[in-house]
């Protein structure tokens, strides 16, 4: 039998909708935020995408039945590369392309029953939301946290834009459809300095503790926070010093080489004139024509400069190489050579014939020349002079300390996080507000003339090394805000994980055209309470959001300095084996797979195939099962309407009845308690359980009854249309399960400690009940002599005497 899911769907949605069942409630006693990160409009949503939708929508439908005042709002990421290369690709403008694409995906998540408040709803390529994105921007400026500057940048050449790090992936572009290895490109670019707030951002994580431990300990990796110390190393014969950055202070006296990034800015003036001038040139070209990824995964390589360094330490005088493996932009672009102590350094000095000393020995033992291999380990310093004997730990203290005195040196602190660049050299992102004054210099754009429209009208998309912007003479062209002149305005755009970094904000007060958000909504709304969205995430926009909240806070702007409180991380969406995605074709589109199956079976599919935290596999079975499990549930229901009551069944219970009723009070507390840890895959077992108890349950009693009931009262956050269609049934008017409270179970029947009594009529086995272990003596004795099989032997016999072997036998005496 299957059941009409498209006039159930329908009416149910249309019932929500009318009621203003999801519309946010506008002063909460008991709120919860719940948010799923939003989406990029790619065309029409498939199942991939729908896990995490629906995942928050089960977590939204189940607190508001808590009792919670939910907020549980949707939007889009919608600026972005895909619009703007299907526009050169097929001519639609981004914007049209864009907004068809949401009028398309609203109508499929309306379709699969997401609970969303749509009157909350945010685009972020329009005006009314990227002024805001602007403002967010003339803040940081004003805070010091927006600066230019010419820098070595990552630069895509497949986008023909810059990148922040966080877009690098193993040394090429972030974008699945791209992955184009990285150049480095020398250009003038806006960042965020985001590395004020690397120790904030490190230390608060331990106050996350609704977080995964694993997302924490990748923003730990990439904050990447080292203590060490700095060393200067003067040139010989020059008046340049080279400052290094090491973590292993205990090995200066085993240093016998110096290597220099080849980007380093002191390198120029260093190699001017030198005998090797040309070759080292050479060298350094080459190194920029390489990616990153390239040169960490060559040979150690580099060329000698015929230029030596003097160990601040003892004087002595060592060579100094240019080396590619040495990043600019970590520590001070310089590294100290210790090849006993250094994996990298031995094999280098292998390669160049240069001299290994060992310096550190282990605790317990020797270690001598020639090496294998370099010896790493912490140990005892040795042929150190008078630091020799020191433990490791100590030693980098005390020679820390001894060139801090003699003005060569000191602590240092760093980290691998760089400040995030922002600006993007293509059309289809919020134009950076600032102009370009020949009098006045870079002057911002005064936030009453927010927002700085993104112009329509483009010759070309096409980018060529800068931004499409700056061919668009009417934009560009503008007057100086602060002296009326003629002024340029800057071609650039911002990186969308700018528009992402406070969207979460903007939910609060959608409509609000004086402020992003009014302090009164921020202090009822924040923090989220619970977010949900995917590991990919993990240190891009989960950073890039922290840092906005701690900036906005530090402003006195919001009343949070972390913006979640909770977080939960999806798995991937899989078909054949592989992560569903339009460019592979194997997406499951959601409009069709609705008409077809139906939303609930859609969401079932989704959230029984694995628990929610790992990868699952799109499956016919999955589907066949779901709706299986639904179409049992419609039949049961439906064909035993009557006996259906909310009333709480009572004692006494004979034993079948007691053993449903504690199997409808396990479902209820499981039910609850895996909705709450994220495990829907078990919940929905439980629930199959029962309904499987149910049916082969032969009574139509009212403890039958109450478990129909219970089991369509626990299915309406899975499969919302179903259970309010059958709820409805059973009262005989149309109503929703969204207005009843979440059941209580009775914490009496809960136990499933059955014990098996042996049940015998004068000594004799006739028979067995199960009890459970807590029953009292009365109550099993009654159960025996009722018994049926029991009974007949007792037929119409006297019952002279019950003898009770505590757990074990009941003998009935005749
Ligand atoms: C000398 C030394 C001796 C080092 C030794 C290690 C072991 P973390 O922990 O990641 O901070 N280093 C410093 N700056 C670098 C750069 N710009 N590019 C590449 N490598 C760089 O690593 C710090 C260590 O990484 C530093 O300590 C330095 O090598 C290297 F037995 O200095 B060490
Ligand atoms: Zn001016």
């Amino acid at each position: 039998m299957t059941y009409p899911h498209l006039a159930i769907e329908k009416k149910w949605q249309n019932f929500w909708e009318k009621e203003g069942l999801f519309l946010t409630p506008q002063s909460p006693n008991n709120k919860y935020y719940v948010l799923v990160m939003f989406a990029y409009p790619s065309g029409d949503i498939h199942m991939g995408h729908c896990k995490n939708y629906v995942i928050g929508d089960v977590i939204a439908r189940y607190k508001r039945r808590m009792g919670y005042d939910v907020l549980h709002p949707f939007g889009w990421d919608a600026f972005g590369l895909p619009a703007e290369n299907r526009a050169i690709e097929v001519g639609i403008h981004p914007k049209e392309w864009t907004l068809q694409n949401i009028k398309v995906s609203d109508e499929s998540l309306k379709s699969l029953g997401i609970s969303y408040d749509w009157s909350r709803e945010i685009i972020t390529c329009l005006p009314d939301y990227y002024k805001w994105t602007q403002w967010m921007f003339l803040l940081m400026l004003k805070r010091g946290l927006a600066y230019k500057k010419e820098a070595y940048v990552n630069w895509c050449p497949g986008c023909q834009t810059v990148l922040a790090n966080e877009q690098v992936v193993d040394g090429r572009c972030y974008r699945s459809n791209c992955r184009s290895p990285i150049e480095r490109k020398k250009l003038n670019q806006w960042f965020f300095k985001i590395t004020d707030y690397a120790e904030r951002l490190l230390k608060d994580l331990d106050k996350l503790e609704g977080w995964p431990e694993r997302v924490k300990q990748m923003q730990r990796n990439w904050i990447g926070r080292s203590e060490g110390t700095n060393i200067i190393f003067p040139v010989k014969n020059c008046d340049i010093q080279l400052e290094v950055f090491t973590t292993r202070a205990d090995t200066i006296y085993g240093v016998t080489f110096l290597s220099v990034a080849p980007e380093h800015p002191l390198l120029e003036k260093l190699i001017r004139g030198t005998k090797n001038e040309s070759v080292i040139q050479d060298y350094i070209k080459e190194a920029g024509r390489k990616s990153l990824i390239e040169r960490a995964n060559k040979e150690k390589d580099g060329v000698p400069t015929g230029l030596y360094a003097i160990n601040p330490i003892n004087g002595e005088e060592i060579p100094i190489f240019v080396a590619d493996y040495v990043l600019a932009e970590y520590g001070s672009g310089v590294v100290m050579g210790v090849p006993a102590h250094d994996a990298r350094d031995f094999q280098f000095a292998r390669k160049y014939n240069l001299p290994i000393k060992i310096v550190v020995k282990p605790r317990d033992g020797e270690i001598k020349l020639p090496m294998d291999d370099a010896f790493i380990d912490y140990g005892i310093m040795v042929n150190s002079g008078e630091f020799s004997g020191l433990e490791s730990q100590k030693g980098i203290t005390s020679v820390t300390e001894f060139l801090e005195n003699k003005e060569r040196g000191g602590k240092a602190l760093n980290y691998r996080i760089k400040d995030w660049l922002i600006s993007r050299q293509r059309y289809w992102g919020a134009p950076i507000p600032i102009v370009y004054c020949d009098h006045c210099g870079v002057v911002p754009v005064p936030e009453e003339s927010l927002p700085v429209i993104l112009p329509d009208k483009i010759a070309d998309f096409i980018p060529k090394g800068k931004s499409p912007l700056a061919g668009v003479e009417d934009f560009i062209n503008t007057k100086c805000p602060r002296c009326n002149k003629p002024a340029q305005r800057d071609p650039d755009t911002m990186d969308t994980f700018v528009c992402s970094s406070w969207y979460f904000l903007r939910y609060l007060d959608p409509h609000n055209t004086k402020e992003f958000c009014s302090s009164d909504n921020a202090r009822i709304w924040l923090p989220i309470d619970q977010y949900i969205g995917g590991i990919e995430h993990a240190t891009g926009h989960l950073i890039y959001f922290r840092f906005f909240t701690k900036v906005l806070f530090d402003a006195g702007l919001i009343p949070v300095d972390e913006p979640v409180k909770n977080l939960f991380t999806q798995g991937m969406v899989l078909k054949d084996g592989e992560v569903m995605s339009k460019s592979k074709g194997n997406v499951v589109p959601v409009g069709p797979f609705v008409k077809e199956y139906g939303a609930d079976v859609a969401r079932i599919t989704i959230l029984f195939a694995a628990p929610p935290e790992r990868d699952m596999e799109w499956s016919d079975e999955g589907v066949t099962g779901a709706q299986r499990f639904l179409e049992r549930i419609y039949r049961i229901v439906t064909e035993n309407k009557e006996f259906i009551a909310g009333k709480k069944p009572e004692e006494p219970f004979n034993v079948n009845q007691r053993r449903l009723f504690i199997k409808i009070n396990q479902t209820i507390k499981r039910v609850s308690e895996d909705f709450e840890g994220f495990k829907f895959n078990t919940a929905i077992a439980a629930l199959w359980e029962l309904l499987n108890e149910l049916f082969s349950y032969k009574d139509k009693d009212l403890v039958f009854g109450y478990g129909l009931y219970v089991l369509v009262n626990l299915l309406s956050p899975i499969a919302p249309h179903l259970a309010d269609e059958l709820w409805s049934q059973i009262h005989r008017q149309d109503k929703s399960l969204m207005y009843e409270k979440w059941l209580a179970y009775d914490t009496r029947y809960l136990s499933d400690n059955m014990i098996t009594i042996v049940i015998q009529v004068n000594g004799k086995v006739r028979g067995h009940i199960q009890v459970e272990s807590a029953t009292d003596e009365e109550m099993i004795k009654s159960l025996a002599i009722n018994e049926e099989k029991v009974k007949k032997y007792l037929a119409d016999k006297e019952v002279k005497k019950i003898i009770y072997v505590p757990q074990r036998i009941v003998n009935i005496v005749v």
